[in-house]
């Protein structure tokens, strides 16, 4: 278990949280074949969702770890029903899955957009603005991201933060894919309020309401014409069919780590897919580990959407892994090699470490 402190090039402010850097959690896996690597997604608060950097690693190091060590010689499809006994934890689970994952394929000589079943080499990408101090800055905000070839840009919303911000991105940019993420910011209340937004030809509105409350979003869906996306509210392939049969989402935000990896979220990708609703790869400031194993996810075919995995630059001066820069068309490559494709810089990785942890199996 490795600690990393990456800076932001720029603060991330949404209804809830403002972060200026990122606290990660890690985790290696060592084996007499390969090395493997996960990333943790959750925040360094517990302002996402109840998850955060710190109890992640409490959780990984305390109750997730120790059940593998038990019976060391593990394979990644029997990570999650090992780890079954644990309540909860999904960004922790999924964090050391993805490790055991990344092992396994890199041992095998097989890239993780093979193994599962990408259909492109390249994806596209969108980019999350975040909120700002005032709507000019917005503008020159998103004016920069469509000149480095974004082609679809998401802005946050929140109470006091939306009408107004949305009216004047899209009057500056009348073409422009525009979508919005609310973080669960409203209440059915606000229903009339957010039918507001309708003239703006959104591709979505994003977690308009609490996470837990799938039939007031139903309700909602009714009363707006811009389509609504989940995010928070879906936490596993069963919850994703359950949103979907209540007519609570149009499309769905698929994070591996909200849903506890990458297996689960290629579970959430075929129920979607089944029904024909469109998905598309959410993002949590991952450094290049998870935005690599992000890429592989995003090139299946039921992503339809750009995602939130932006290059490197829009959120890190420098990440433990290359960076991934954006291709003409606002597009990313889908690492090709075994495994998530990648490999870490292990000098940088030694200059951003806060702390590191090895456990071992007991001495049999
Ligand atoms: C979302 N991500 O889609 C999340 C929100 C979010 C890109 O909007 C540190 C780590 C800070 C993860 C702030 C985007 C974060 C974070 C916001 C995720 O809802
Ligand atoms: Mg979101």
């Amino acid at each position: 278990m490795r600690r990393i402190g990456l800076p932001l090039v720029s603060p991330f402010r949404t209804s809830a949280s403002g972060v200026d850097s990122r606290d990660v959690l890690l985790v290696r896996v060592i084996t007499p074949e390969a090395e493997g690597w996960g990333e943790c997604a959750a925040m360094n608060e517990p302002l996402y969702s109840p998850e955060y950097t710190e109890g992640a690693h409490a959780v990984v190091r305390e109750h997730l770890v120790p059940r593998l060590l038990q019976q060391p010689d593990v394979e990644a499809t029997e990570v999650e029903p090992r780890l079954a006994p644990v309540k909860g934890h999904l960004m922790a689970k999924a964090a050391v899955e993805s490790a055991v994952l990344d092992a396994e394929l890199r041992a095998a000589g097989l890239p993780l957009a093979t193994y599962l079943g990408a259909t492109t080499g390249a994806v596209a990408v969108g980019v999350s603005v975040g909120l700002t101090p005032s709507v000019g800055q917005l503008i020159t905000a998103v004016e920069n991201y469509v000149a480095e070839g974004y082609q679809r840009v998401k802005l946050k919303i929140e109470s006091g933060w939306d009408v107004g911000p949305v009216a004047a991105v899209r009057r500056q940019f009348p073409d422009l894919a525009l979508q919005v993420d609310a973080n669960e910011a409203y209440t059915l209340a606000d229903s009339s309020h957010l039918a507001d937004l309708d003239e703006f030809n959104l591709v979505m509105i994003e977690q308009p309401l609490a996470a837990d409350d799938l039939p007031a979003h139903a309700e909602l869906a009714r009363r707006l014409r811009t389509p609504i996306c989940l995010d928070e509210s879906i936490t596993s392939a069963r919850v994703a069919r359950q949103a979907i049969e209540l007519g609570a989402t149009a499309i769905v935000n698929i994070k591996p780590g909200r849903v506890g990896g990458y297996l689960e979220a290629h579970r959430v990708h075929d129920v979607c897919r089944e029904s024909g609703v469109p998905v598309w790869c959410g993002g949590m400031l991952e450094t290049g580990i998870g935005r690599a194993a992000n890429l592989a996810l995003a090139a299946l075919p039921g992503f339809t959407l750009p995602g939130d995995i932006s290059a490197s630059r829009r959120y890190f001066a420098r990440d433990v892994t290359a960076p991934f820069e954006l291709l003409p068309g606002g597009r990313l490559a889908v690492p090709s090699g075994p495994g998530i494709g990648v490999e870490v810089d292990e000098e940088v990785l030694t200059e951003v470490t806060t702390g590191v942890e090895r456990l071992r199996p007991a001495p049999s």
